[in-house]
């Protein structure tokens, strides 16, 4: 951890490419783990504009059951650790993959959400976007207040393009960081996962920190095969210990 905390401690600018990893030592299931959201489930038919267009009730119920299981969860001790060095370094930059909206219930606070937010509403058809209640009414679809069109939950979708600014903001930091946590996610989904390919190819130090390979690992500088909610507390550890010297 001592190496790593040297090199985030030395960087100007320090970029974390997170995925839902961090978020499993606060209860909440993966993507493609053995007890993951996908497992049993298609994606094609849960999350792409085509899924909701043929049966937008089975995704909604979906993203309610979702959103049910995420307002009792909270941050863990890797969300924190992420506020931690990011106030320890001159520059930082959170992407995220995760839509559960931990980071900014922990604190941090430039992030890119780069597949949106599970918990926010968007119209299908004047795109105003609402925030969804988190006291219950999981089980109905929520209706646009101001034209009455069905809603559809504010995320990305297998298939769409991601917004704009984040995935500019993203790039540019991927450029321009000297070191970039790889945190908890199977980098398969892109544009996300060339990120830290961008971030190795303009001379980052690039570090993974999860306890399972990826296709990534191979161009990794450095591999911690620990569990997030260890292994970054580690580091900020050693960040504060490097500092009394
Ligand atoms: C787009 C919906 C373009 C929200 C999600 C280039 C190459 C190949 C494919 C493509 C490409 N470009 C586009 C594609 C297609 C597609 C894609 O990438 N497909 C892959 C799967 C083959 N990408 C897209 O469609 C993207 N759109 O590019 O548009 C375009 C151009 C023109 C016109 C139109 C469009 C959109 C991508 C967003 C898709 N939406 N979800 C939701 O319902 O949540 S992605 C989905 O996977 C999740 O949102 C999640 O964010 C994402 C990544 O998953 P991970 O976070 O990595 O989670 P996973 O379970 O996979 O892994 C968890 C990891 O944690 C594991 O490695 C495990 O070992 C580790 N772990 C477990 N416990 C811990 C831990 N690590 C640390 N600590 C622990 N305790
Ligand atoms: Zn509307």
């Amino acid at each position: 951890m001592v190496a790593v905390a040297d090199r985030l401690r030395r960087a100007q600018h320090v970029c974390c490419l997170i995925g839902a990893g961090i978020s499993a030592e606060s209860g909440i299931p993966t993507f493609r783990g053995p007890d993951g959201f996908w497992a049993g489930r298609s994606a094609f038919d849960l999350a792409t504009p085509e899924a909701f267009a043929r049966d937008p009730e089975t995704v909604w119920r979906f993203c309610l059951w979702r959103r049910s299981q995420l307002v009792t969860k909270r941050p863990n001790a890797g969300h924190h650790a992420l506020v931690a060095i990011e106030r320890l370094v001159p520059q930082f930059t959170l992407v995220t993959q995760n839509v559960d909206g931990l980071h900014r219930a922990a604190g941090s606070a430039n992030i890119l959400e780069l597949h949106g937010n599970l918990m926010v509403d968007r119209c299908t058809a004047c795109a105003l976007e609402t925030q969804a209640a988190t006291d219950g009414g999981f089980e109905t679809i929520p209706i646009c207040p101001e034209c009455r069109a069905m809603m559809r939950p504010g995320v990305v979708w297998f298939g769409e393009m991601l917004s704009l600014d984040a995935i500019q903001k993203a790039d540019a930091a991927a450029r321009s960081c000297q070191a970039m946590l790889v945190v908890g996610t199977s980098s398969v989904v892109h544009p996300a996962a060339g990120l830290a390919e961008m971030a190795r190819l303009h001379g980052a130090f690039t570090v993974e920190i999860n306890p399972e390979e990826t296709p990534l690992s191979r161009i990794m500088n450095m591999c911690i095969r620990m569990p997030a909610g260890e292994a970054l507390p580690a580091i900020v550890e050693a960040m504060n210990s490097s500092d009394r010297g």
